[in-house]
């Protein structure tokens, strides 16, 4: 007897995926089952990634029974990911699809927030249809900081969640959120390495106990302590919501940022909307022109002065993609 079924990608690590069965009257209904990816995707340059909807191919000859139990065979040789169901969105990094809802996580300090970097991501998922939420953690280190970066992103219109692991304070309201907003859905982290982000899952998620970093941080600079994006149950059952851990970025990782045109990238900025349509210029870039409303409204303070320049930063780099494109 062969079974179809449909699920989702919780996990992968070297080809082998984790998938999620639906639930149904079949042997592995429910069941986290380890399974390979058909030859054809890799043949045709599409890797599955973690929060991708699945169909799955099974028989009697893929499972054993275990006291009695359907138990999936842990090399996942005999089930098969059959087909890759449309993307509503895939992000390259964290590498992740159908995402509802992204954690974008910076410390108050250390490390020191890269808000160019922060800036990036946010207009990559606003590009995708992501909706960001802003997490400020480690605020017991610098409450300063952790206040103007906070007023920066509730100017820009996210929400925003302050918080320290080590005081804990913040971190119910984000539990909060969690319980009462991400019902059925799949959100997910993102943010530089060491931020603080398994610290959050395993706040958020006491039974969870990712690994963090420890003290050795500071000889191991650069290693990153989670390694694998890994989707976890907000409660016992996926299909209640899930939240994904992933690998911290680096810098680097944004190097190449040509995910969208210049024209769009204005789109991306949420606090632009209001402005946009009402510069002297029709064909305003935003950088510094005369008459131009975005520029007039930074210097009035309705847009933060740092958001600005990560528009103009990302502008140039998306102005040199296009030239070098013309060759
Ligand atoms: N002072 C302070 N340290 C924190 C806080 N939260 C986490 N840390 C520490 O920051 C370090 C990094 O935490 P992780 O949770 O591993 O960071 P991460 O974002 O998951 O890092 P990657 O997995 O590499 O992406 C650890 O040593 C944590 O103990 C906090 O609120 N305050
Ligand atoms: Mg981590
Ligand atoms: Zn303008």
């Amino acid at each position: 007897m062969e079974y179809r079924k449909h699920g989702k990608i919780i996990k992968g690590v070297g080809g082998l995926y984790i998938v999620r069965l639906e639930k149904g009257d079949d042997p592995l209904a429910g069941t986290l089952a380890p399974c390979r990816a058909r030859g054809v995707f890799r043949h045709n340059h599409i890797t599955p990634v973690v929060g991708d909807e699945v169909e799955v191919i099974y028989t009697e000859a893929s499972y054993e029974m275990l006291d009695g139990v359907p138990t999936p065979k842990e090399d996942g040789r005999d089930i098969m990911i059959s087909e890759i169901l449309p993307r509503r969105n895939n992000l390259i990094r964290p590498p992740v699809s159908n995402i509802d809802v992204m954690f974008v996580a910076m410390a108050a300090a250390s490390p020191v927030p890269v808000l160019e970097t922060v800036d990036k991501m946010l207009s990559i998922l606003e590009h995708s249809g992501i909706e960001p939420v802003v997490v400020i953690g480690k605020c017991e280190l610098d409450r300063e900081n952790a206040a103007r970066l906070a007023d920066i992103y509730t100017l820009a219109g996210y929400r925003v969640f302050v918080l320290s692991c080590v005081t804990g304070e913040g971190v119910d309201q984000v539990a909060k959120f969690v319980r009462e907003e991400l019902y059925g859905k799949t959100a997910a982290f993102a943010g530089a390495s060491g931020v603080g982000k398994s610290t959050l899952m395993n706040a958020i998620f006491p039974n969870l106990r990712l690994d963090t970093s420890s003290v050795s941080r500071k000889i191991e600079r650069g290693r990153h302590t989670t390694r694998h994006v890994e989707l976890f149950p907000i409660t016992d059952d996926f299909e209640d919501g899930c939240i994904a851990d992933t690998p911290g970025f680096s810098m680097l990782d944004f190097e190449r940022f040509d995910f969208f045109s210049k024209e769009d990238l204005p789109l991306t900025m949420r606090e632009f909307q209001p402005y946009i349509g009402q510069c002297r210029y029709t064909k305003c870039t935003h950088v510094k022109e005369d008459g131009c409303a975005i520029v007039e409204a930074v210097r009035e303070g309705k847009i933060a002065k740092s958001r600005h320049e990560s528009f103009v930063s990302m502008f140039n780099v998306l102005k040199e993609k296009k030239a070098w494109n013309k060759n």
